[in-house]
């Protein structure tokens, strides 16, 4: 359905690009999702395209805190699940997370669109249709989350989020993981783990972790211990200038 030569050399940008288009047109993606992407690709097109060394570390320290987790949620919005459908139900089956529809931009056929497609990759069970739950300090529609999803959660990955439910996340005392290619962004600055990286390497690299954490409790703590938000955010935007 995608005619993309694999020879061309941005073969994988492209590919994304299409995915995207697809959930728009499929009503799983929102029309934002289409700007929202083609900021991230500029910056990933600045780091190299690829995943950078600290963004690996904050891959892992996000793994050892869901595997860690008294309820962790994957938070899955429009964008996130027209790009990475079957990775984010791999990932939460080697976590143990639940998966929760949440979108910025809601609707509820939107939800129950994108709720589908994760059950037709393989999903059992998908949250965020309940909505009986509040954020505080959101306006109505943005503030909706299943009580017993992300309302109870401890710990809870946001891939792509706006800054102002980053920050509002952040103050109910969750710990908070965050994948967002911009470094300077508020929902990366308010997370306890920030991921520069794209979602298509961020998502399968945190499985791979969580693969290798699981059942060692001494390395899940040492991933956490070793890894820095400051200095990972630094990272990425020294990286993003060209390693000044
Ligand atoms: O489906 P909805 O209604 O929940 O809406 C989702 C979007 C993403 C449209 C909504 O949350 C939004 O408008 O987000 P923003 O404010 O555009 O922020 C998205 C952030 O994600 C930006 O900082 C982008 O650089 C970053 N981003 C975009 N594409 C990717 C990305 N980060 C990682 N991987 C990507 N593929």
């Amino acid at each position: 359905d995608v005619d993309v030569p694999e020879s061309h050399p941005r073969y994988e940008s492209l590919l994304t690009r299409h995915r995207i288009e697809a959930g728009v047109d499929a009503g799983i993606t929102s029309r934002q999702g289409l700007i929202a992407q083609g900021r991230g690709e500029a910056y990933d097109y600045l780091l190299g395209e690829a995943t950078i060394d600290s963004a690996d570390r904050a891959e892992r320290a996000a793994a050892a805190y869901l595997l860690g987790a008294d309820h962790a949620v994957v938070s899955v919005n429009g964008n996130a699940a027209a790009l990475v459908p079957g990775e984010l139900v791999e990932l939460a089956a080697a976590t143990g997370a639940d998966l929760e529809v949440n979108l910025f931009n809601r609707t509820e056929e939107r939800i129950e669109r994108i709720a589908d497609y994760l059950r037709e990759h393989g999903a059992d069970e998908v949250k965020g249709l309940t909505a009986d739950g509040r954020i505080p300090g959101l306006d109505h529609e943005r503030a909706k989350v299943d009580a017993d999803g992300i309302g109870d959660a401890d710990v809870v990955l946001v891939p792509l989020e706006d800054g102002d439910r980053a920050e509002a996340l952040g103050e109910l005392g969750k710990t908070e993981l965050v994948v967002d290619l911009n470094p300077l962004s508020r929902s990366a600055r308010a997370a306890t783990v920030p991921i520069v990286d794209n979602i298509i390497r961020a998502i399968p690299g945190i499985t791979a972790h969580a693969r290798d954490l699981a059942d060692d409790a001494d390395a899940q703590r040492a991933a956490i211990e070793r890894f820095d938000a400051d200095a990972a955010l630094s990272d990425a935007e020294a990286a993003i200038r060209g390693g000044v």
